[in-house]
């Protein structure tokens, strides 16, 4: 008898160590140091948050997944790691996805990862709790989508996300994670031993000396060149080596919105405020790091003028050259590389552009400023859009370091053309898309992942789409200040329903009070009818990092419809009777 009792009496202390799915991930996470997961909980994610959490990961738990995802689609620009978003099943994962596709069509680096329901239940469609093939559907919107079934796999699965999101274009990568890996046990020494740290996830791409040859033989023959800057040269961190370029260069340099401040708006070869004349009047452009997508007309049309144009372009992704238009001289390599290839060939062999064309630029962008500087200074109540924005131009002036997020139509346009930027990457807003929705989760993610400052200039029906993210703002008492540029609608408060008692499609409640909203969050709300009103608002709330939200209340009728794109806005011409 004693002998079967000894064998069964064994010291616990002699049994293999153990780990499962749930600590596995946490601990790929860490040791790829990614210390921040942009969420909601529920099942089968719920304990994963807690101990995340526990084990020192930063989680930061929204109210909307949508928001969690543009949050971390967001961080993933700001640091070049990819962005984590972790949301429940089917509905949480759709919610989300709409971040990843976003983050894929703005060149951002993120992981989507998602707890799904038990394969075999999915596969022969018998109605799992949340029930949805997660994978199948996310990957026709994502750069890449990966499946864990083993928790031996899990380190493999996270490499191989990781990689996907930063190497070459950087894009959106979705990672499934069915519920019953978490809770998959397995020996620790082997766990330990089946996690991956990833060595060089975005290696340095090289371009070929021929085309930086072809390039700078291009770039020579200019009589007006033109360099345009774009949130890939923002996103590459190459910032010391993009301002020697364009300075030793002498060329000017048009940025687009989000690499605006790489080289400060105010510097003298800046031709932000002279877009029309140097899209029209240039010979030659060189794109870093931007698409001749619609943000640039395709390249060509009315914009871009009659004259002949030669393009060079240098990007990542060798499939974007001649996307839209011929591309004489390619460059294909990282913008850091290929930057410093172009220097070394400038190098003693580089004669400015012509004084008459650089002069032209200077004069067209002094003439433009000239004329905006007392529009800007009104202290019109109701406020206009510029008298605002003169405020707001001053903030940012004052305190360059802060982070400005920005969306909507005239809020975003007027906005992006008034406010001046001094230092990269502080200007985060709706990208590629246009999208409405941003606000907040940007918002949240650059207080967090930067530490710094940040002002969120929102129109009132963008901000309608985060506006329940106030209260994970005071919830992780962020240093956000929002202000809602409140026209009563989207574009314009002034629309009129002929034809019943309903309101118009783009009007809002009249008069509305967002800043009561974040009172019920204990944050700070301010109610501003003049620019004086807001001046004094915004800086108490810069100064004292407490979030805020001031209502900006504006003139109804001072917007445009669909803001400075209103000609991609079909309009019927037999409507109106
Ligand atoms: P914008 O909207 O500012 O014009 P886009 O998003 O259209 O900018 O373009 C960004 C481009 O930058 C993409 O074509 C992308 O491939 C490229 N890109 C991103 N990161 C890098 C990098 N590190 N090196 C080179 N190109 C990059
Ligand atoms: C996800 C369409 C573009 S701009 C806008 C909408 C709804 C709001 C403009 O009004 P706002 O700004 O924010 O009050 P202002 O100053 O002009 O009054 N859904 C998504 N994305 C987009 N772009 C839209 C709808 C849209
Ligand atoms: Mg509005």
């Amino acid at each position: 008898m004693s002998a079967v009792v000894q064998s069964i009496d064994v010291n616990p202390a002699d049994e293999p160590e153990q780990t499962d799915g749930f600590n596995l991930i946490i601990d790929a996470l860490k040791l790829n140091d990614l210390n921040t997961i942009y969420g909601v909980p529920g099942i089968p994610i719920t304990d994963f948050g807690r101990m995340a959490q526990a084990a020192g990961i930063r989680v930061l738990s929204f109210r909307h997944e949508q928001n969690a995802g543009y949050a971390a689609s967001i961080a993933g620009f700001l640091t070049r790691k990819p962005g984590i978003c972790l949301t429940v099943s089917a509905p949480g994962f759709l919610n989300g996805l709409t971040a990843l596709a976003h983050a894929t069509t703005n060149c951002f680096p993120m992981i989507l990862i998602s707890g799904s329901s038990e394969r075999e239940i999915v596969d022969l469609q018998q109605g799992d709790y949340e029930e949805m093939d997660q994978l199948a559907i996310a990957k026709p919107l994502c750069k890449a989508a990966f499946r864990v079934l083993h928790a031996a796999d899990i380190g493999i699965g996270l490499a191989r996300a990781i990689r996907a999101a930063v190497s070459g274009r950087p894009g959106g990568v979705y990672l499934d994670l069915p519920a019953k890996l978490f809770g998959q046990v397995m020996d620790a020494e082997a766990g330990r031993r089946s996690l991956v740290k990833v060595i060089d996830a975005a290696p340095a791409q090289i371009p070929a000396p021929d085309a930086v040859k072809r390039a700078l033989a291009v770039l020579r023959s200019a009589k007006r060149p033109l360099i345009i800057l774009g949130k890939g040269a923002a996103y590459a961190q190459a910032d010391d080596a993009v301002r020697s370029l364009i300075e030793k260069s002498g060329i000017p340099f048009l940025p687009m919105s989000m690499a605006k401040g790489l080289l400060p708006d105010t510097h003298p070869q800046c031709a932000g405020a002279a877009r029309s004349t140097v899209l029209k009047d240039s010979d030659v452009v060189m794109l870093i790091g931007a698409r001749l997508n619609w943000l640039l007309s395709h390249g060509k049309g009315k914009t871009w003028g009659e004259a002949a144009k030669k393009f060079i372009q240098i990007d990542i992704e060798p499939k974007e050259m001649d996307s839209n238009v011929e591309i004489v001289a390619p460059v294909v390599g990282d913008i850091g590389s290929c930057v410093a290839a172009l220097l070394e060939g400038m190098d003693g062999n580089w004669t400015a552009p012509p004084s008459d064309w650089t002069g032209a630029v200077t004069r067209k962008r002094e003439e433009n400023v000239a004329k905006m500087a007392p529009r800007l200074m009104n202290n019109n109540s109701p406020m206009d859009y510029h008298g605002a924005l003169g405020v707001l131009r001053t903030v940012i002036k004052e305190r360059p370091d802060a982070i400005l997020v920005n969306e909507g139509a005239n809020t975003l346009d007027l906005a992006r053309g008034i406010i001046d930027m001094y230092q990269p990457r502080k200007r985060l807003d709706v990208g590629t898309w246009g999208i409405m929705g941003i606000g907040m989760g940007y918002a949240i993610a650059a207080a967090i992942e930067t530490g710094k400052p940040v002002l969120a200039v929102e129109g009132d029906s963008a901000f309608g789409f985060s506006g329940m993210e106030v209260e994970t703002i005071c919830r992780y008492k962020l240093p956000v200040c929002i202000v809602v540029f409140n026209n009563d609608g989207i574009y314009r408060g002034t629309d009129v329903n002929s034809a019943g008692s309903d309101p118009a499609p783009t009007v809002f409640v009249k008069g509305a009070r967002y800043d009561k909203m974040i009172e019920a969050f204990g944050g700070v709300g301010v109610n501003a009818t003049s620019p004086d009103e807001l001046k004094r608002a915004v800086n108490a709330a810069m100064d004292s990092g407490q979030p805020t939200l001031i209502n900006a209340v504006l003139d109804p009728a001072a917007g445009s419809e669909s803001g400075r794109i209103g000609n991609l806005n079909p309009q019927s011409k037999l409507k109106k009777k």
